[in-house]
């Protein structure tokens, strides 16, 4: 079998080499896997279409949207900004990974394999900023529309610096990162690229729904969590009905025990959760500590799914039963 080490990139066999991130696509996924074909060599690939905010990114940049995943005999596939079954697109088998750079948990249903592959996993605030450190401690110098979306990767998974999972190491990056690009307001681009993706008004609800949907199976119960990060969420908030309607088609086509929905308002710091039913409801209560009222629940602070949202979810299926006495999130 191939060999492929991220330690010693000089002896890795590119040959059929691709870098995939995970399904519903974001910023951070696309950007790392051109991060990670531009510093190890192969091609980046995509898991899905691009929402707004990527495509806004990307044009910006001035690149092209990697190419979909295809299913080929004797690829090699590097993972990025994911290490979740739930997540990998159908055309990767297990067999064809060879490395893992990821910024998440390693939960309920990680990717496993027969033998050790090369992986780097640490608790930033997106793959893009390990991504950056790579090529920096690997002394390489990137190209400048690589730097480019590398920032956007960074400035869409912190919701520029304002996510708890922000570190560090993220606005240290940034600022390098801004600089290769010539980009001389990080804030700006930043807000730039929230108002693209924040531009729902023509997308219907289903896509919507869909954008930025992750799979979850945690005690054995299977969990939908969609989230959309916006500036205008009143947008969204006035299509309640029309959400639950494709909520109860996914629910029911993906076989899921609870279905969630948040409407993330980035400005207003503070979440908008649609509860399909009853299951939903209780659930939320017991995580979150709040009533729901009228198939929604108001969540001042929460503005994560990562640390924040799923976290609370997590804790309360994990918990053994009538344990759950204190709510699982902490608001930050
Ligand atoms: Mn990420």
């Amino acid at each position: 079998m191939a060999f492929f080490d991220l330690e010693t990139p000089e002896n890795n066999q590119t040959d059929n080499l691709v870098w995939l991130g995970h399904l519903s696509p974001d910023t951070d996924t696309i950007s790392s896997a051109i991060a990670a074909a531009e510093l190890f060599g192969g091609e980046a690939r995509r898991a899905g279409e691009l929402n707004k905010e990527t495509a806004y990114v990307l044009d910006y940049c001035g690149l092209e949207a990697p190419a979909m995943i295809s299913q080929q005999d004797g690829q090699k596939v590097g993972l990025v900004d994911f290490n979740q079954k739930t997540q990998l697109h159908k055309y990767v088998c297990n067999d064809d990974i060879v490395a893992i750079i990821d910024h998440h948990a390693i939960q309920d249903q990680p990717i496993t394999f027969n033998k050790a592959i090369s992986m780097d996993i640490r608790p930033w605030g997106s793959a893009a900023t390990i991504l950056a450190d790579r090529f920096e401690k690997m002394g390489k110098t990137m190209s400048s529309t690589t730097a480019c979306v590398l920032l956007g990767g960074i400035l869409s998974d912190t919701l520029i610096f304002e996510s708890p999972t922000t570190c560090p190491q993220d606005k240290v990056y940034a600022e390098k990162l801004a600089k290769i690009a010539g980009i001389d307001d990080i804030v700006a681009f930043g807000t730039a690229m929230l108002e693209a993706k924040s531009d729902l008004a023509d997308v219907d609800t289903y896509s919507i729904l869909k954008l930025d949907f992750k799979h979850y199976v945690i005690n054995d119960k299977r969990v939908g969590f969609g989230v959309a990060e916006t500036l205008l969420p009143e947008q969204l908030i006035e299509r309640q009905a029309s959400f639950l309607t494709e909520m109860k088609v996914e629910k029911a086509k993906q076989g899921l025990d609870y279905i969630f929905f948040a409407i993330v308002d980035t400005k207003g710091k503070q979440s908008h959760l649609v509860l399909f039913s009853q299951a939903e409801q209780d659930l939320a209560s017991a995580a979150y500590g709040e009533t729901a009222a009228s198939q929604w629940m108001l969540l001042p602070g929460a503005i994560s799914r990562k640390s924040q949202l799923m976290p609370a979810i997590q804790a309360t299926l994990s918990a053994p039963p009538q344990s759950a006495v204190k709510p699982a999130l902490a608001i930050v």
